[in-house]
């Protein structure tokens, strides 16, 4: 059985109110050359297929054409799509049944009560529990398992058998994802690689936007165009080739190529010291006029200071005139939080802290970083408490 695995496309996902229908269409044409090329079994897509749960008319279309060419470049592939936590899965069912006449199946609910819903046979080829995020209040006790027997019932002739699933795993590189820690990600409670049981031969996960291998068994395939800055490093899907039920499956990544890069400024592996607003203004401007990309810069705050009101917009003027598009000023503290700068106040010393104060040391004991536009925010909310 031959499989190729992604996830996470996010189709309608706007960076910084930047529309990015281009890029997203670019990778939806990889995608089909990829299929045209490699003319898998399965072509996979482990949740996350919009970027909201409610997509546009525009990311809507996007999906259905790139299906439709998908299944153009190779028509015995059976296409699978899942609903992932950004989706709706009710939504993304709405054309379920004619869909499935296409040869692609949509799943984007939990049918607990028909689990026969969830397992998708591929004639003579396998098998795939296509199982979409689902809320784990809902999870019922040994749901893999059951479905994993279900599967065993059926495949008499030791067919592979790959499930999908959209959700964090315990242990997994979480460093591409903000506010997250081992016990959630993304929004997701983490949960054992070992409570998905063993009757599968390859576990095609969704959610967590670094690729990346858990088991010889278990991938995350990762975005296939970077979300947001924080994700450097190859994008792409996953090849998987499984001969017979209980082989170890061969995975061979492929990458898609972003037409718009997302770049940083100092680029982090030239300048890992933060610079000052002075000099990040003069690396953008020496910046190449006619390069086309996304433009992040990272500029360093002392712990009292911020950085000038007027910079965001001075920045926009220095895109004007290049073909970058300006995304945002990423504040960065220079010293990280550590004991040393944290000092005890005594009551009357504390009485006589500023509100905005008390709140930069929060923030700053938390090692979150106090911006242009939550210090903006702060004081709005003062004004209307009158304090
Ligand atoms: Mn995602």
């Amino acid at each position: 059985m031959k499989i190729i695995h992604t996830s996470d496309w996010h189709l309608g996902h706007m960076l910084y109110g930047y529309d990015r229908s281009m890029e997203q269409n670019s990778m939806i044409d990889q995608m089909v050359d990829l299929v045209g090329s490699h003319r898998p079994d399965a072509f996979i897509v482990s949740g996350d297929i919009f970027h909201t749960s409610s997509p546009s008319n525009h990311a809507q279309s996007m999906l259905a054409e790139g299906l439709m060419r998908i299944r153009s470049a190779s028509p015995a592939t059976t296409i699978i799509v899942t609903a992932g936590n950004h989706d709706s899965g009710a939504r993304l069912e709405v054309f379920r049944t004619p869909w499935k006449a296409l040869g692609v199946h949509v799943v984007g609910q939990y049918y607990r009560d028909d689990l026969q819903q969830h397992i998708i046979e591929i004639d003579g080829k396998g098998f795939v529990i296509a199982l979409p995020y689902i809320n784990e209040f809902f999870i019922t006790d040994g749901l893999y398992e059951t479905l994993q027997y279900m599967v065993a019932d059926r495949n008499k002739e030791g067919l592979p058998v790959v499930m999908m699933a959209h959700t964090t795993v315990t242990g997994c590189d979480i460093s591409w994802h903000s506010n997250s820690n081992e016990y959630s990600a993304g929004g997701i409670n983490s949960q054992p690689l070992e409570s998905f049981g063993n009757g599968y031969d390859y576990l095609a996960l969704g959610h967590i936007h670094k690729p990346q291998r858990l088991s010889p068994k278990a991938f995350y395939c990762g975005t296939p165009l970077p979300i947001g800055f924080d994700e450097e490093g190859d994008h792409g899907a996953l090849l998987v080739e499984i001969p017979k039920h209980g082989d170890t499956p061969t995975v061979t990544p492929l990458p898609i190529k972003n037409p718009l890069p997302l770049k940083t400024l100092p680029e982090p592996d030239s300048c890992p010291a933060p610079q000052t607003w002075d000099n990040v203004r003069q690396l953008f401007e020496a910046f190449p006029d006619g390069d086309e990309c996304y433009i992040r810069l990272n500029v360093k705050v002392d712990n009292s200071g911020f950085i000038p009101a007027s910079a965001a917009q001075t920045a926009a003027h220095i895109a004007e005139k290049k073909q970058c598009r300006f995304c945002h000023i990423n504040p960065i503290r220079e010293t990280a939080n550590n004991s040393a700068d944290r000092r005890q106040l005594n009551v009357d010393e504390f009485r006589q802290e500023k509100p905005i104060d008390i709140l930069a040391r929060y923030l700053h004991d938390k090692n979150i970083v106090f911006d242009n536009d939550m210090h903006e925010v702060f004081d709005e909310v003062l004004r209307n408490l009158n304090i």
